[in-house]
């Protein structure tokens, strides 16, 4: 199983890369793509429609500012849909969590905070662990260890 990741823009992979970081962290194959709700929807569908059958377990689409990828994503696809909301240039990102954590009942988009690419792909990880065992235990051991960090921080 893989999962896809996907942005709007070239000028989201300084953020999105974060999810990729924690993919190569946790040995999970992921595939990494920009295509637009708004500039490519036609080719952003056709990839979305056969993700099941090409082996994704979940899709992360980040965008910003009139932030509809990951809406959109959803409305072609019953694979778990997690949204980062990218900080934008005009509004810092507020337009984008907006845009996308709203989804109509019955279409959901899991949403994370603005920015938050790391954290989509934990949950990512997450809902791949439920039944891969081994994903369960790396997932156990990075979360200990990050507990063993801050309870051995110094001031
Ligand atoms: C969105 O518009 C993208 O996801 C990006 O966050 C934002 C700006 O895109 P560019 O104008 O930098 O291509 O569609």
């Amino acid at each position: 199983m893989k999962v896809g990741v996907l942005m709007g823009s070239t000028s989201d992979w300084g953020v999105m890369s974060g999810a990729c970081a924690i993919f190569e962290q946790f040995g999970v194959e992921y595939e990494k793509k920009v295509l637009s709700a708004h500039r490519t929807p036609e080719a952003l569908e056709a990839y979305v429609r056969d993700a099941r059958e090409r082996g994704f377990a979940a899709i992360i689409a980040g965008a910003g500012g009139a932030a509809h990828l990951a809406g959109v994503v959803a409305a072609f696809t019953t694979l778990p849909v997690i949204g980062v909301p990218i900080k934008s240039r005009s509004l810092e990102g507020l337009d984008s969590l907006l845009s996308m954590v709203q989804m109509p009942s019955g279409i959901p988009v899991a949403t994370v905070g603005i920015d938050g690419a790391k954290n989509a792909a934990l949950l990512a990880v997450a809902i791949m662990a439920v039944t891969d065992k081994e994903l369960k235990v790396k997932l156990d051991e990075f979360r200990a260890e990050q507990a063993r960090k801050v309870l051995e921080a110094e001031l």
